[in-house]
């Protein structure tokens, strides 16, 4: 049968000056946890390596730098390697991305990128996603009491939403996708993964507990409730499993929710964190539970009508 064991692993907050190495341990610590816990797949948050950066405006990106990875692994994050090997396990980790590759006029640039990864058990990276949807904004904003300028530091992403079939635990393929953070609150990017028959949809994110832009309509349990209801329905409506993953707690001041959740292909929440901590939440999943949805109410082939969608891709 077709059971693995997933683990979120939601990371507590980690301050602007705390440096990678001290990030780098607590991360290997929660992957032997896994292992410990008889995980197979291990899912970090998004931007897991840093502080969420994008709260400090720079004035020139280059001065930013050291938020970044320009190689993967490098010999800061090699121990997270290692432990992936050690213990046999597939895993996602997001991070700030500086690659120098040629943009859409064929310029060979310095370029920013919102990423995540799968690990495989070998430590081969054996997929890349970079984030589609960048909320916030690019300029300093005099009007918010902290900012949100992932549209500064980072471009939109340029790969798609790629699925990849891969060995996980004992079973020999399964379809693993991802999306990072407000990608998990659109329903396209779980569309394009679920038309790739998607089985895992991994996710990191970095949520402020406040909506700073609320004017009074965003009571602060909604944060938490729109979260889960996007990933519910994600899951739900593409017959897959789904983990979310929080970085969570109090980062120089500023909260960010926490949450995680490991949801199933009915939109059922299995495991949640309780903590804004260093925490692992654990599921075991049947990917078979993907076949009822996909078989039946949510058989694309015989039941979508593309004639009828013309504005979703023309408007
Ligand atoms: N990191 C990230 O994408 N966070 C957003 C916050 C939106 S408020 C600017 C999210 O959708 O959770």
């Amino acid at each position: 049968n077709r059971l693995i064991t997933v683990a979120a692993a939601q990371l507590g907050p980690i301050q602007k000056a705390e440096g990678r190495d001290a990030v780098v341990a607590r991360m290997v610590r929660l992957l032997e946890r896994a292992h410990q816990r008889g995980a197979n797949v291990v899912v970090f948050p998004e931007l897991a390596l840093t502080t969420f950066f994008p709260r400090w405006y720079v004035e020139n990106l280059d001065e930013a730098d050291a938020w970044y990875e320009e190689a993967l692994p490098s010999p800061t994050t090699q121990p997270i390697f290692d432990a992936i090997r050690r213990y046999g396990l597939t895993c996602y980790l997001g991070y700030a991305e500086i690659a120098h590759e040629a943009d859409e006029t064929g310029v060979v640039r310095k370029r920013r990128f919102n990423t995540s990864v799968v690990i495989a058990p070998s430590g081969e990276i054996v997929l890349k996603y970079r984030k589609v949807h960048l909320p916030g904004h690019k300029e300093f904003s005099t009007i918010r009491k902290v900012q949100h300028l992932e549209k500064r530091y980072f471009e939109v992403g340029n790969l798609g939403f790629p699925v990849v079939r891969a060995p996980v635990g004992k079973v020999d393929g399964v379809n693993l996708g991802m999306l990072i953070c407000n990608d998990r609150r659109w329903p396209e990017s779980w569309r394009e993964l679920g038309l790739q028959q998607v089985e895992l949809v991994m996710l990191g994110y970095n949520t402020p507990a406040v909506n700073q832009e609320n004017r009074g309509f965003e009571a602060h349990h909604l944060r938490n409730f729109h979260s889960q209801l996007s990933i519910q329905a994600g899951c739900y409506q593409n017959a897959t499993f789904g983990v979310g993953v929080a970085k969570a707690g109090n980062e120089d001041g500023f909260e960010l929710m926490g949450h995680s959740v490991i949801v199933n292909p009915q939109g059922e929440i299995m495991a949640m964190a309780t903590s804004w901590d260093d925490e692992l939440v654990v599921a075991d999943c049947n990917l078979d539970m993907c076949q009822l949805g996909r078989n039946t109410i949510f058989n694309f082939a015989q039941h979508r009508r593309l004639e009828a969608y013309t504005r979703l891709t023309s408007q």
